[in-house]
């Protein structure tokens, strides 16, 4: 499904980042072609590398807002997403990875079945290009398993893959939640919307976009022993 939407000014694109200088210029360049009128806000960890000055310099069709975490007491991509979605000004926001490993052509998708009233649309990976180890598989088959356990014993919405770091949703429905329950976040974690949905009380209407992960061509991943330890630790 593709949707030929002429106007996204109702969706704010959060990209999380930490040193993303090799790959955010080239994003932004293609969220302006995709989805004119978008807003964006990159919400920044203090990365050392030029990633500030070229998401200044791009002010295009995009609507960019560098949100700068530098001087933060708490870094961590969970409190840097929160942050940035309790700074959006549109009814509807997405997130995505900074590294190009998510396809912005996915877009113009998430932004229809927002539009069509999914609370919550949840991107799935169906692949992943290049190779993964063994370990990273098993990791990821692990962390995905466990995570949906966790969710169903608490009897919480669940969405196939919730390793993801692409999803859109709307803005008050989790500015009410992190308003409420900032502290119940991990904040420097990964699993922002494993997090949320353990939180959620009420039934989510919930869509996908299927996606092909893509390999990190740029720039070096930030996951950490204490980035692992932290999601397994939160599944209790
Ligand atoms: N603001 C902020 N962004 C982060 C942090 N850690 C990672 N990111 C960004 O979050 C996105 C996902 O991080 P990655 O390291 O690519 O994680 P991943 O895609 O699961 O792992 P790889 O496949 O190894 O790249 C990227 O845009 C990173 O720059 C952080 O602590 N703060
Ligand atoms: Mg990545």
């Amino acid at each position: 499904m593709t949707a030929i939407a002429q106007d996204y000014s109702d969706l704010t694109i959060i990209i999380p980042t930490l040193n993303e200088e090799k790959s955010i210029g080239q994003l932004l360049g293609l969220l302006e072609e995709i989805s004119p009128k978008v807003n964006v806000i990159v919400s920044d960890d203090g990365s050392k590398d030029k990633t500030k000055e070229i998401v200044e310099s791009h002010q295009g069709s995009v609507n960019t807002f560098f949100l700068d975490r530098k001087n933060e007491a708490i870094h961590g991509l969970t409190a840097s997403v929160i942050d940035a979605i309790c700074k959006c000004q549109t009814p509807y926001f997405m997130v995505m990875d900074g590294d190009l490993q998510h396809p912005p052509e996915v877009v113009p998708d998430f932004h229809e079945m927002l539009n069509q009233g999914f609370n919550l649309v949840a991107g799935n990976r169906v692949e992943v290009a290049g190779k993964w180890g063994l370990y990273r598989k098993l990791m990821s088959y692990t962390a995905v398993l466990l995570g949906r356990l966790a969710l169903a014993i608490r009897r919480k919405n669940k969405v196939k893959d919730i390793m993801t770091g692409l999803y859109g949703s709307e803005a008050s429905l989790w500015k009410d939640v992190i308003k409420e329950n900032r502290e119940k976040f991990t904040l420097e974690g990964y699993k922002v919307l494993f997090d949320f949905l353990k939180i959620y009380p009420q039934k989510l209407k919930v869509g996908y976009v299927d996606y092909v992960f893509g390999t990190r061509n740029t720039g070096e991943s930030k996951i950490t022993k204490k980035v692992i330890w932290l999601y397994f630790k939160s599944l209790f």
